[in-house]
C-alpha cells in the first residue's frame, strides 16, 4: 500500500517537476539526507503527502535512494 502511494506520488511529481533537481543541490546543509524544508525549497510544489510517500522508510527525511526514486 505504501509502495503504491510512493509510485503514485512519483507519477504526480514527474508531471509537476519540470526537471529533477540534483540530490547534492537539494541537500543544502550537506547532512546526507533531504529534509522537508530542503525538498520544498527545491520543489515548491511538493506537498506533505508527496514527501511522506517518497519517504519510504518513514524517518522523516529523504536519503539518496528515496530521492532518486522520487525524481525518476
Ligand atoms: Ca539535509
Ligand atoms: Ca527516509
Amino acid at each position: 500500500m505504501k509502495k503504491f502511494l510512493a509510485i503514485l506520488a512519483v507519477s504526480l511529481l514527474s508531471i509537476s517537476a519540470a526537471h529533477a533537481a540534483e540530490f547534492t543541490d537539494v541537500d543544502s546543509n550537506e547532512d546526507g539526507v533531504i529534509s522537508m524544508d530542503e525538498a520544498t525549497a527545491a520543489m515548491p510544489d511538493l506537498t506533505d503527502d508527496a514527501f511522506a510517500a517518497a519517504d519510504t522508510d518513514g524517518d522523516g527525511s529523504l536519503n539518496a535512494e528515496e530521492f532518486a526514486a522520487m525524481s525518476n
